[in-house]
């Protein structure tokens, strides 16, 4: 018997963001966080044990550098959870766009966690794989769920984790305006450290972000899509507040991010009622109701910028194969 497994994770966009960490060396948030998981995006993973040492190659290309580092340092964890001392290799796939904040990293820790554990024969309770998964990329942990989920700060590494809730009919979809899928400038581990070190506002972000929480758990118990909508679009432009306010000033933003949030203000207007939201990257993910999809895409699409995908709510992660 082979010691190999598949996994499939999908990305998913916060509504309510994790920005900034209070203890970076267990990856616990300052803040809780609540996301959509996407059925757009995906990554592929196959780990397989029993090599003399860990490769990883990801759409092709052998990694190497910090990025290795990264996924070996998280194979690290899996080996000390299984008790083995073998090695691994990893081959991933991305349909995302890989760190142009589009959520790789968290589809692709996701799917790390449960290739690798399923392979070594690790039997997690989904909790337990979003708390492993934490550790690779904080987002990641939300990709273990499908549809809404949210990622509890907890106190110590037991209590921060993601568990998915029950949408009571909002009839979320989502519109990416892609607006440059190039790899980021500055990574979102280090921006938001910057941030959480240097920006005066980040104190402010950390207590509004907390109340937005609340508030937003209150808006889809109740599937008010509206205040769902509000929260998610001015969680998201504090947060970029807070980055703006970091020495040197950290911005993600592009013209034609601009261009799409004043069109989602003219949708909006236009009675077409939609929300933006943006992360570590220039494009903006658009909320909207399934019913306004293809009016949302059409008119992003008539931006002429570099483009446009529409997404359901996705799946949460699911091992596809173990042999
Ligand atoms: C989020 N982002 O809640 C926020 C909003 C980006 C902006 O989670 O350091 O790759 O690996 O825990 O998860 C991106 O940060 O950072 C992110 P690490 P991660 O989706």
């Amino acid at each position: 018997m082979t010691a190999r497994a598949t996994a499939v994770a999908h990305s998913n966009i916060a509504l309510i963001k994790y920005w900034g960490k209070r203890d970076t060396a267990i990856a616990l948030p300052a803040t809780s966080s609540l996301s959509l998981t996407l059925d757009a995006y995906l990554t592929r993973t196959t780990v397989e044990w029993g090599a003399e040492s860990d490769s990883v190659v990801l759409d092709g290309s052998r990694l190497n550098g910090e990025a290795e580092s990264r996924v070996t340092r998280f194979l690290d964890l899996v080996r000390r959870l299984g008790d083995r001392s073998d090695h691994a290799t990893v081959v991933s796939h991305n349909s995302v766009p890989t760190a142009a904040g589009l959520a790789s990293s968290a589809s692709g820790f996701a799917a790390l966690a449960a290739a690798a554990t399923a392979a070594a024969r690790i039997d997690l309770t989904p909790r337990d794989l979003s708390i492993l998964a934490r550790k690779g990329s904080g987002s990641a942990a939300r990709s273990v769920f499908g549809g809404l989920a949210v990622w509890h700060a907890g106190t110590d590494d037991a209590s921060s984790f993601a568990e998915p809730i029950v949408d009571p009919g909002l009839d979320l979809a989502m519109v990416v305006a892609v607006v440059d899928a190039g790899t980021k400038t500055i990574s979102s581990r280090a921006a938001m450290q910057l941030t959480a070190e240097t920006s005066p506002y980040y104190p402010a972000w950390v207590e509004s972000s907390r109340t937005d929480f609340t508030d937003m758990l209150d808006a889809v118990a109740r599937a008010d899509f509206t205040r769902v909508g509000e929260l998610t679009e001015s969680n998201a432009m504090r947060m970029h507040a807070s980055m703006l306010g970091a020495t040197p000033p950290v911005s993600y933003w592009q013209p034609d991010s601009v261009r799409v949030l004043q069109l989602v203000r003219d949708l909006r207007v236009s009675g077409t009622e939609c929300y933006a939201t943006m992360d570590a990257g220039p494009n903006v993910k658009i909320l909207c109701r399934r019913t306004h999809l293809d009016t949302v895409r059409d008119a992003v699409a008539a931006l002429d910028i570099a483009g446009v995908t529409t997404s359901l709510p996705g799946p949460g992660v699911a091992v596809s194969q173990a042999e």
